[in-house]
C-alpha cells in the first residue's frame, strides 16, 4: 500500500514536472478561454462612466491583484528620512547635474536604505524624470566615476564580471547602452535610478530585504497574501516617489516609471498602486506583468511560480497550471493605470514574453481608456516591427531581443512628450 503511494507520489511529480516544462511557442496551440471584461463589475454592474469605474469596479480589480498575486503591503512604516549624500553637482562633461540621495526606512526597530541616482539637465527647472530600478547597481548606469557602488547583495554576471554577489568598480558603466542618457537629457528629461537589490536581493530568501522589516518576532516569511519581491520592489519605488515629490529640480506631477523585464512588472505594479505616477513604461515585462496568462505561451505561471517562487505571492501558486481559475487576467492590471498614460513595448525575439500576449493585453485594457475619453490600442492585430501606436496607450514591438535599446528610449521619450502635460 505505502509502495503504491509512492508510485503515484512520483508519478503525479513528473507528470506535473513535465507539464511546467512544456513551453508552448504555436499560436495554433494556445486554448481556448475568457477573458474578463473591466468594465462588467463582480455583481454584473456595467459600469459605464468614470464615477462607477472608481468607485466600484478598479477596487475589484486592485484588490485581486493585491491579494493573489503580488502581495499585500503588510503594515505602514513608522519612518521614512532622505540624506542628501551627494549635493547637486556637475556631470557628464557639463550636460548634465548629478545627485545622489540616501532614502531610509525604519520600522519595528529596524531599517534598511537604498540610494537614488539622479541626473538632470543643466539650466533647467523642475524637470519630468524616468523612475527607473536597475539590475546591477547605479554605478553600471554610467560610466561616470562619483557614483557610488553598492554593497548590497547582487546576483553574478559573467559578461559585466561580478562575482562572489558584490559589486565592485569592473562593472562600472557596463549597463549604459540600457539607459540612453544622452537623448533623456537632450529631450529635457532626467533619470532617477535605484539599485534594486538595496530594496530587496533577489534570492530565495525573504528572511532579509524588505519583508524583514516588517515580520513580527519570529515571523520568517510573508503571510501567504502579503507581498513577495516584485511587491518589494514596486513599493521601494514609491518611496523613490515620496523623495521625488520633495526635491525642487523635479516636477513630480511628471514622473514616468519605467522597467525592463521583472522590473518592468514591478513598475507596473507601482504604478497600478500609486496614482502619483504620470505614466508607467513596460518594456518587455511578459509573465506576470503586461502578457496574458491564460495564452499560456511561453512563459507560464507555474514555470516563473517554480524558478522565482518569492517574486509573488504565496497564493499566486494557485494558478499554476490552473489559469481558467484566475478571475482577472493581465489586462485588468495595465486598466487600473488608467487614465495615466501606460507604453508597453515588446521584442520580437522575445517569445518567452510573449509579444501577442502583451499587445493584446494593452487592446483589452484600452476600453477603461475610452471612458475617459481617451485614446488606447483601438486595433486587434499588433503593428509591423518598429512602427509604434503611440495614443495615450502605446505599443511597439522592436526587432531583436529581450533587451532594453537606443530605439526603445527614442520611442518613448518621444511618446512621453507628447502625452504628458506640459
Ligand atoms: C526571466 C524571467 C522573466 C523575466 C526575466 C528578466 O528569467 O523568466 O519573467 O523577468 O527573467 O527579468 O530578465
Amino acid at each position: 500500500m505505502r509502495g503504491c503511494l509512492a508510485f503515484l507520489l512520483i508519478l503525479f511529480y513528473l507528470t506535473d514536472m513535465s507539464a511546467q516544462s512544456k513551453v508552448n511557442y504555436e499560436e495554433s496551440q494556445i486554448p481556448d478561454f475568457e477573458l474578463c471584461d473591466p468594465l462588467v463589475s463582480l455583481n454584473g454592474t456595467a459600469i459605464k462612466n468614470r464615477k462607477q469605474w472608481e468607485d466600484l469596479r478598479r477596487s475589484e480589480i486592485l484588490s485581486f491583484f493585491e491579494r493573489e498575486v503580488y502581495g499585500k503591503i503588510p503594515a505602514a512604516l513608522d519612518n521614512i528620512s532622505f540624506k542628501l549624500i551627494e549635493e547637486k553637482k556637475p556631470a557628464l562633461n557639463g550636460k548634465a547635474y548629478r545627485k545622489q540621495i540616501e532614502i531610509r526606512l525604519q520600522k519595528n526597530d529596524k531599517e534598511l536604505s537604498f540610494t537614488v541616482l539622479i541626473y538632470l539637465p543643466q539650466d533647467q527647472e523642475k524637470v519630468p524624470v524616468f523612475l527607473g530600478l536597475n539590475f546591477h547597481g547605479n554605478h553600471t548606469v554610467m560610466e561616470d566615476k562619483k557614483i557610488l557602488i553598492s554593497s548590497a547583495w547582487s546576483l553574478n554576471n559573467q559578461s559585466l564580471g561580478i562575482e562572489n554577489n558584490t559589486l565592485d568598480s569592473k562593472s562600472r558603466g557596463g549597463r549604459a547602452h540600457r539607459w540612453s542618457i544622452d537623448k533623456i537629457l537632450a529631450a529635457g528629461m532626467g533619470l532617477a535610478t535605484i539599485y534594486y537589490g538595496e530594496i530587496d536581493p533577489d534570492k530565495n530568501d525573504l528572511t532579509d530585504g524588505l519583508q524583514a522589516l516588517f515580520y513580527q518576532p519570529n515571523q520568517k516569511q510573508p503571510a501567504s497574501d502579503e507581498w513577495g519581491s516584485i511587491g518589494a520592489w514596486a513599493y521601494g519605488l514609491s518611496r523613490a516617489m515620496d523623495y521625488l515629490q520633495t526635491d525642487e529640480d523635479v516636477d513630480p506631477s511628471r514622473v514616468i516609471v519605467f522597467g525592463h523585464s521583472r522590473l518592468g512588472k514591478a513598475a507596473l505594479w507601482a504604478a497600478a498602486g500609486d496614482p502619483r505616477f504620470a505614466a508607467v513604461i513596460s518594456n518587455n515585462s511578459g509573465c506576470g506583468g503586461a502578457a496574458l496568462s491564460k495564452r499560456r505561451f511561453g512563459e507560464t505561471i507555474a514555470a516563473i511560480n517554480t524558478n522565482f517562487p518569492y517574486w509573488f505571492c504565496e497564493n499566486y501558486k494557485q494558478f499554476n497550471n490552473a489559469e481558467d481559475l484566475l478571475s482577472f487576467d493581465q489586462h485588468c492590471l495595465l486598466s487600473l493605470i488608467a487614465p495615466r498614460p501606460l507604453y508597453v513595448a515588446s521584442a520580437s525575439e522575445d517569445q518567452w514574453a510573449d509579444p501577442k500576449g502583451e499587445f493584446l493585453s494593452a487592446f483589452y485594457a484600452s476600453p477603461v481608456y475610452k471612458l475617459y475619453g481617451l485614446e488606447g490600442i483601438t486595433q486587434k492585430t499588433p503593428p509591423n516591427l518598429n512602427e509604434p501606436i503611440q495614443n495615450v496607450v502605446a505599443y511597439h514591438i522592436r526587432s531583436g531581443k529581450h533587451e532594453v535599446t537606443d530605439f526603445d528610449w527614442e520611442q518613448y521619450i518621444r511618446w512621453a512628450k507628447k502625452v504628458l502635460p506640459y
